[in-house]
């Protein structure tokens, strides 16, 4: 039976029913933030302006036109800021606070959601939408909420070079010390029962896509909680369709807050 098509039956199946002894280790994308009016990649034809997504997040599409590109962030920033933490977010917040050390949340989304709702047991592997750094030297990385005038582009004020977002651009390894963090955490708890849990993505960009089998080499039980189909959901052990809102504080056993 095609696991996507499995609707719950009984309340254990409905719930994770995670004990204190137990391991969880949360993957999120864009679709956790839909319900906080945030569009998806995928949800919008990946289109920006008629620009590929892919194409404005990657050096190459900065390197042509830095003050599109910074047209396309300051936009997504201003929506960020303007967005609140939903349901799904609060609840991954809260289910931390239950498991400590057995809890870790390594998401995809660059809006800062996840932060907001309290989350702090969080690696954001595709870095963060209200962040810049420099393109050209090793300035550390600022907060910035500012959304620059069409046209704009912020320099830097150690080498003027092109200041960019804090983000990682398709074409741009992550940072190794995060990919190291999800393996430590699978490998620290695979004796006992360790989940590893999917909500709102698409298992289309990698290595995110991957992290589904890092976790099933560990032995771990594999969940997903997306509206469509995904691209690697015949990879998860058990598949429930529908909102992250909904779906999360139900399967984490919270009530909806
Ligand atoms: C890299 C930051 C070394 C910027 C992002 C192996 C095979 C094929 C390709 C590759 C490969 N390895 C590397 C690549 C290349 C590339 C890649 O994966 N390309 C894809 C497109 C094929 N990966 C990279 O370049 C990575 N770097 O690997 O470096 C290297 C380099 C080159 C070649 C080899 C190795 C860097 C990837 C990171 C790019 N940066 N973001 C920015 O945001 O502007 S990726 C960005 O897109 C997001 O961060 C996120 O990761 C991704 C979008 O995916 P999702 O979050 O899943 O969102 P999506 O819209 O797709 O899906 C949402 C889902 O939610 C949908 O299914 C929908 O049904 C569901 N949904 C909607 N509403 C709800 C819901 N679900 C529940 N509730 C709801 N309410
Ligand atoms: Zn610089």
């Amino acid at each position: 039976m095609d696991a996507f098509v499995a609707r719950a039956t009984s309340s254990a199946e409905r719930q994770l029913d995670l004990g204190t002894e137990d391991a969880l280790l949360v993957l999120t994308g864009a679709g956790v933030s839909a319900e906080s009016g945030l569009p998806t990649y995928r949800g919008s034809g990946g289109l920006w302006r008629s620009h590929a997504f892919e194409r404005l997040a990657s050096p190459e599409g900065f390197d042509a036109d830095p003050a599109l590109v910074w047209r396309f962030y300051s936009e997504r920033r201003e929506a960020a800021l303007k967005a609140l933490p939903n349901p799904g977010h609060r609840a991954l917040a809260e289910v931390e606070q239950r498991l400590g050390e057995r809890f870790l949340l390594v998401t995809q989304n660059v809006d800062g959601l996840h932060r907001r709702a309290g989350s702090e047991r969080l690696i954001e592997i595709h870095g963060r939408l209200l962040g810049t750094r420099c393109s050209g030297c090793n300035r550390p990385e600022s907060t910035d909420e500012t959304a620059y005038p069409e046209g704009e582009v912020p320099r830097c004020e150690q080498c003027h070079s092109a200041l960019r977002p804090a983000v990682v651009w398709f074409g741009e390894s992550l940072d190794p010390a995060h990919l190291e963090a999800v393996d430590e955490f699978l490998d620290r708890w695979r004796g006992g029962r360790l989940v590893f849990l999917a909500a709102g993505t698409s298992g289309a960009v990698w290595p995110a896509a991957g992290f589904v089998d890092l976790a099933r080499a560990r032995g771990a039980e594999t969940w997903l909680v997306n509206a469509e189909r995904a691209d690697n959901a015949g990879r998860f052990d058990r598949v429930r369709q529908g909102a992250s809102g909904t779906l999360l504080p139900e399967l984490l056993g919270l009530g909806a807050s």
